[in-house]
């Protein structure tokens, strides 16, 4: 059969959110899928696949999959960044998808085959409230999840990270132009640890318990909170401070022995390399859509093993259902697997995109004789939304300075 790329083409659609989506075609007429959402900057994707990879490809052997990776990576001259590392993600994902296909076989065993029969997924859970936020951890642990991030509106901020001013799920990008947030850390700083005790005191220890500070503090303020949430015991404090300054890890790491989890902000080894190599952090969170794809994802993950840091891919609703299926077949296959995000996603998304994936009570299950990722992608059903422009917020401190989102 042959393997040569006939075709490549870039889809992007918005069933309930923007997802981009890469099309490769062999002549052998084998098709495969691959993710390259950047949530906010979809379009620039679009053109770095359209206009600048796909004329590229076509005409190559879609089995050198490793070969192409470092032909984009290396060709380009520049390296890395979001938009780069995305483009190059959603080719190596599709390339992934036609070799399982051709090879009859899921990813995850080109990979070495299952080390886990599931996946303990979290899921996340909020409220307006202490006690909303302590009702929705528990509804998630009715459910069956065996961990869950928990988030709520801080005392006297108008907007948290987080949490939909009217209840519901939360969807941070939701609006043509940014919208803006304001932030205080002392307020933060003093109701955080309360929350979190509060829903040990209610709901108890037996369950995996995670929180999300979205990079907004100090590596002094870090290592202050990381200490007082101690006897709350937590699975991860995830990112604690603004991710790409590596060496501030250690010094939260040297004040607190809550574990740390950063990385959805990454796009290459390089970015983790100091983190990693340091023991500075226990979870390496990066998305496999925004890191340059399994053949990247992989390495990192491999080099996380050898100092004893665990996964905990990034699973937003902003990585498609592609780039889940991605996840979860490197999960299933790695020997250093922690946990994986999954927050679920707006219902039109099924009616693009069908998985053999699935969530069973808390758990991600995938089927074993399902080839490639095991993705399915309806054309008509995404002509049906098309791109519809949306931003995340911006945040700001109470004196009207811009500050990390
Ligand atoms: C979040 C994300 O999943 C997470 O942990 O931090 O929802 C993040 O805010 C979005 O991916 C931004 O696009
Ligand atoms: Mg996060």
């Amino acid at each position: 059969m042959s393997m040569q790329i006939t075709d490549v083409d870039v889809l992007v659609t918005s069933p309930g959110r923007n997802y981009v989506i890469v099309r490769i075609e062999t002549a052998g007429g084998l098709v495969g899928w691959g993710d390259a959402t950047l949530n906010g900057r979809e379009l620039a994707v679009r053109s770095y696949l359209q206009d600048h990879l796909a004329p590229l490809l076509l005409g190559r052997d879609a089995s050198r999959i490793g070969d192409i990776w470092s032909y984009l990576y290396k060709g380009a001259y520049w390296r890395r960044g979001p938009v780069t590392m995305t483009s190059i993600s959603g080719i190596d994902q599709a390339l992934w998808d036609i070799l399982g296909k051709a090879a009859g076989m899921p990813v995850f065993q080109l990979l070495g085959g299952r080390a886990r029969d599931r996946l303990m997924a979290y899921p996340h859970a909020s409220g307006l409230t202490v006690e909303a936020s302590i009702a929705s951890v528990a509804a998630r642990l009715e459910e069956g999840y065996r961990a869950v991030r928990v988030q709520a509106a801080v005392p006297g901020l108008l907007t948290t990270y987080g949490i939909h001013r009217g209840g519901g799920s939360y969807e941070p990008a939701k609006s043509s132009l940014p919208e803006e947030e304001a932030w205080d850390t002392p307020a933060y700083l003093d109701f955080v640890p309360k929350l979190l005790a509060a829903v040990r005191n209610e709901l108890g220890f037996g369950f995996n318990l995670l929180h999300d500070v979205h990079h907004r503090l100090s590596p002094t303020e870090a290592g202050a909170l990381g200490r007082s949430l101690e006897p709350s015991r937590l699975y991860w404090m995830e990112d604690a401070t603004p991710a790409e300054d590596q060496s501030a890890f250690a010094l939260v790491r040297a004040h607190t022995t809550t574990p740390l989890a950063v990385g959805e902000v990454f796009n290459s080894i390089w970015d983790c390399q100091q983190l990693i190599t340091s023991r500075s952090i226990d979870y390496i969170r990066c998305a496999t859509t925004h890191t340059g794809g399994i053949t990247h994802m992989r390495r990192v993950l491999a080099l996380a093993e050898l100092y004893g840091v665990r996964s905990g891919l990034h699973g937003p609703s902003d990585v498609s259902p592609v780039g889940m299926a991605a996840n979860v077949h490197l999960d299933l296959a790695i020997p250093n697997f922690g946990v994986q995000e999954f927050m679920g996603y707006p219902e039109a998304t099924a009616e693009v995109f069908t998985t053999s994936y699935r969530l069973v009570g808390g758990h991600l299950e995938i089927d074993d004789d399902v080839p490639g990722l095991g993705v399915d992608v309806d054309l008509d059903a995404a002509s049906r939304y098309p791109y519809d422009r949306k931003y995340l917020p911006v945040n700001r401190l109470l004196d009207g300075s811009v500050h990390d989102w």
